[in-house]
């Protein structure tokens, strides 16, 4: 039976690679999305990766994961601090939840420090770089497969 893995990303990291490689690295989110995909290679998972910089957006997508995603793997960007909504609606989800950062929040500037999106999620991959979506999925990978 093939399962459904949503990779979910907030505002601004359409810009990843194009802006503060500093911080972000010079991966795209397409470099990212196209090694997620090929690690999945030869499992039985499926991917829907998804960018979008409206918080409504996010939540809609989390509602239909909820109809026939098995896991979440998320990075709420700038509404990992502030989205009480985004929280509740991973609230309502049944599978594994995977929260990813590419940089380390908890190093970083103080109003980054709290994330809503921890409440919920089952792991935390934080400040590994890009290669945090692949940490998240191989985890998603070692339960689900
Ligand atoms: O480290 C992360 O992954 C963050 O979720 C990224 C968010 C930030 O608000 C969080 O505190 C930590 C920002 C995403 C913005 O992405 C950009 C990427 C490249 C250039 C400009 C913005």
């Amino acid at each position: 039976m093939t399962k459904l893995v949503y990779i979910l990303n907030g505002p601004n990291l359409n810009l990843l690679g194009k802006r503060q490689p500093e911080i972000y690295g010079n991966e795209t989110l397409s470099n990212v999305e196209e090694k997620c995909r090929r690690l999945i290679v030869g499992t039985k998972l499926q991917l829907k990766f998804k960018q979008s910089n409206a918080e409504y957006q996010l939540i809609d997508w989390i509602h239909e994961a909820r109809q026939e995603a098995h896991a979440i793997i998320i990075n709420a960007a700038g509404y990992t601090h502030t989205s009480i909504a985004i929280l509740d609606a991973l609230n309502t989800f049944d599978g594994t939840v995977i929260e990813v950062h590419i940089s380390d929040i908890k190093a970083r500037e103080k109003f980054r420090h709290h994330s809503y999106i921890s409440l919920r999620a089952d792991e935390e991959v934080v400040g590994k770089g890009t290669k945090g979506y692949l940490i998240a999925l191989q985890s998603i990978i070692k339960k689900l497969v």
